[in-house]
């Protein structure tokens, strides 16, 4: 070996030395969720990051920021792209405006029931509007559950579309929410999670939407007690990677970070189901009523939603799909 060539293998042996000893740095995932400590999706995100300790032989570990402590969802997705933070569990909604994909799983009576939903998110449906967010900066690691999403009202309960029109009810921040709102005849209000309660509370609005565990942990039943089994959208929750940051991992963590997000899935499934149930029990002792309602008339008015919603032939390709998966 020639006295260059020797120098020029010693200076690569020194530098692949610094970069092992680079990527065997320890590294912090900072995830954000709005949802309080015992909420399914915190819980999964935590066991995700047991996962994730273990194998990279505790190199890498996570640390989940609930209860809104980084701010609104709108905030951490906002962190997310920039980089600035590496993980946030949002709702998909959150996310319609950002890359339009998103919001065909949101679209209303699409999913005829929770095997359905799962199966078309565990498919390569789900893979497909998963990774729809990549161009906007967002790796889409994992979908997580949310259960249907139903009216609940203060002063009177909604048993058909006629019982809401008029009424003004708050909506997550999305375009497509606002529509679904408006198309039974109802004024939208879309606002923060964290702003509902006082907003129900002073009557500034007169009803929301959401599943049984965030109308009970917002403590929303108990400012308003009708709970109306309109079940109209089955919006699942999304976890999501910075691209930024994924881009600088080495192959072999982001295979760690990717496998331990899917095999969290699972886990919150059950824990789910567990908490919609309890969250039920919770909201019924508290004095909530459980209405049941007229569906077909709220299905029957969505067409319109479909119509402004589903804008390309990719949208249109994926709806059909989810309608063939039986
Ligand atoms: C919940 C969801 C939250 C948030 C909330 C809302 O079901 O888990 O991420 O989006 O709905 O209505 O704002």
């Amino acid at each position: 070996m020639s006295y260059l060539n020797l120098k020029r293998a010693v200076l690569a042996g020194i530098a692949g030395i610094l970069l092992s000893a680079g990527t065997a740095q320890a590294l912090e995932l900072r995830s954000a969720d709005i949802h309080p400590d015992d909420y399914p999706t915190v819980l999964a995100v935590k066991k995700m990051g047991e996962l994730i300790q273990e194998r990279s032989g505790g190199r890498i570990t996570v640390k989940v920021f609930s209860g809104g402590a980084l701010g609104s969802e709108n905030d951490s997705i906002e962190q997310v792209k920039l980089g600035a933070l590496a993980m946030a569990r949002v709702s998909s909604a959150a996310m319609h405006n950002i890359c339009e994909v998103t919001r065909v799983p949101s679209l209303p009576f699409l999913f005829t029931s929770t095997e359905h939903l799962h199966k078309v998110l565990d498919s390569d449906i789900g893979d497909q509007m998963l990774r729809s967010c990549e161009q906007a900066g967002f790796v889409g690691l994992a979908w997580y559950d949310s259960g249907a999403r139903s009216m609940y009202s203060r002063d009177k309960p909604i048993r058909n579309v006629s019982d809401a029109k008029g009424m003004k009810i708050r909506v997550q921040q999305s375009d497509l929410s606002v529509a679904m709102i408006e198309a039974i005849g109802a004024n939208a209000t879309p606002m923060p999670l964290g702003e509902v309660y006082t907003s129900l509370k002073t009557g500034l609005i007169d009803a929301a939407e959401n599943n049984y565990p965030s109308y009970e942990s917002g403590h929303h039943y108990e400012v308003a007690k009708y709970y109306s089994k309109t079940e109209h959208t089955m919006t699942p929750e999304m976890l999501l990677f910075s691209k930024r940051q994924w881009d600088k991992l080495p192959e072999a963590d982001r295979k760690i970070i990717q496998d331990a997000a899917r095999e969290s899935v699972a886990y919150m499934r059950k824990l789910w189901a567990e908490r919609e149930n309890n969250s039920l029990q919770i909201v019924l002792k508290g004095g909530a009523e459980v209405v049941e309602t007229d569906k077909a008339s709220f299905q029957a008015v969505m067409k319109p939603v479909y119509d402004r919603f589903v804008t390309t032939d990719e949208m249109r390709d994926l709806v059909k799909r989810i309608q063939a998966v039986k």
